[in-house]
């Protein structure tokens, strides 16, 4: 059978319209093992027929199609995650989102050094060597920086720009919890100081309990090293709390009775929760969600929608969420992906028929321990106009009746 160039492959889908239309002219650029470039420049409607000429030959390392080419979105202190890009719940490395306070350092890992001092028995130094001979953790976690806020818009503003400063991916490294074990931590301690050895030498206290839980030095990430840009070669991994503490490029771990007061926790990582009221050394990451599919800049028609979207909880599992298709007044629960995962990222659906009328899709999760998804109204009265970190509001999709996709604030 001919499924030519412009042949309808059913009544409906054209086999241009599944390229993603006539206009479409993409640059295919592939890379054979020797290295050598073909069918360079080539637009889609002169693509061979792919059952007629031999494919490429194996290489080194894989490649993205050249017709998805999903990007992280920088600007100068931050990158942020294509969440609208994206399926089911592990982001791809070179799409973690990235935050550093100044730039990403080149460290050589066979000089790379660990220091853990302060109240313990043995002050040690640990290299990327002995980190790997000690047994070894993975987990699925999501990372979310606590300024994971959204500017003023014109509701043209896509999940990413909305919270793309989160991510996930597997950890792999040691606990941290075994090291304080080998170092013999006093058993009067009660904080941590993890320092970073990039120019920012970043810096930040942690109560020891949450070193012992499930605190990782991780060194690998999704199977393989850890990325420069997530701090190679071995970082401070704290599933669910804010990304900050989470220092990368770590070289030293101080054992103390009290917590440090650095830098970043005067005028940084305080936030406003009253009109006379400052948070202080505020871990946790709240509840939040999003739904992905559909928003901007989506179109949509009218029909059935399948709407997808991503929850996580720093404080546990989400055990639900619920979407409305009518602007908050009625709610829906939405199905969860298994298996829903401590402190990670959690896939959602919920299968809608829409009439084609305008109106606005939401979502809203509720994690284990009952703490619910506030409305951007209830985190503004609380908070006053102070809101640049821990920022979680239930995030609303406009459908506009020509399938046009807005962000509303709720
Ligand atoms: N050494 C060091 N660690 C750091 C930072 C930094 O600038 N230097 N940034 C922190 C911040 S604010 C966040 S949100 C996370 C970001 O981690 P990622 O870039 O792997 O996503 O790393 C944290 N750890
Ligand atoms: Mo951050």
């Amino acid at each position: 059978m001919d499924i030519g160039k412009d042949k309808p492959l059913s009544g409906r889908i054209s086999r241009r319209k599944l390229l993603g239309g006539a206009a479409t002219a993409a640059v295919v650029l592939v890379q054979t093992a020797t290295g050598k470039a073909f069918q360079a420049g080539v637009s889609v409607a002169e693509l061979d027929d792919p059952t007629k000429i031999p494919g490429v030959l194996p290489g080194t390392v894989g490649t993205r199609s050249s017709f998805e080419q999903p990007v992280k979105k920088p600007s100068p202190t931050s990158s942020r995650t294509p969440l609208q890009d994206l399926y089911g719940t592990l982001t791809p490395s070179d799409l973690h989102y990235e935050r550093h306070h100044g730039g990403v350092p080149a460290i050589d890992p066979a000089k790379f050094e660990l220091v853990i001092h302060g109240m313990v028995e043995r002050p040690m130094v640990f290299t990327l060597a002995d980190l790997k001979r000690f047994p070894s953790v993975s987990r699925l976690a999501f990372l979310e920086c606590s300024g994971n806020y959204r500017g003023a818009n014109d509701g043209k503003i896509t999940p990413q720009d909305i919270c793309g400063l989160t991510s996930q991916s597997e950890w792999t490294g040691v606990a941290l919890s075994t090291l304080f074990r080998e170092v013999g931590v006093s058993e009067k301690a009660t904080w941590f100081l993890a320092e970073g050895g990039d120019a920012a030498v970043m810096t930040r206290s942690v109560p020891m309990s949450k070193g012992w839980k499930d605190a990782i030095i991780a060194y690998a990430q999704n199977g393989e090293a850890v990325r420069p840009e997530q701090g190679y070669p071995a970082r401070l991994f704290l599933p669910g709390w804010e990304g900050n503490t989470s220092i990368k490029w770590i070289r030293r771990i101080e054992i103390s009775d009290q917590p440090f007061m650095t830098r970043e926790e005067t005028s940084k990582y305080t936030e406003q929760v009253g009109p006379a009221k400052i948070r202080q050394f505020s871990f946790t990451m709240d509840a939040r969600s999003i739904i992905t599919y559909p928003s901007y800049p989506a179109r949509v028609e009218k029909g059935w929608i399948e709407i997808r979207g991503i929850a996580w909880s720093g404080r546990g599992k989400i055990s639900r969420v619920e979407v409305s298709t009518d602007a908050g007044k009625s709610w829906h629960l939405a199905a969860l992906q298994e298996p829903v995962l401590d402190k990670s990222l959690t896939a959602f659906r919920y299968l809608w028929q829409w009439n084609g009328g305008p109106t606005e899709i939401m979502s809203r999760a509720v994690d284990e321990t009952g703490y619910v998804q506030p409305f951007y109204k209830q985190l503004l009265a609380a908070r006053g106009g102070n809101m640049g970190y821990h920022f979680n509001p239930v995030t609303a999709w406009y459908l506009q009746s020509d399938g046009q996709v807005l962000f509303r604030s709720t």
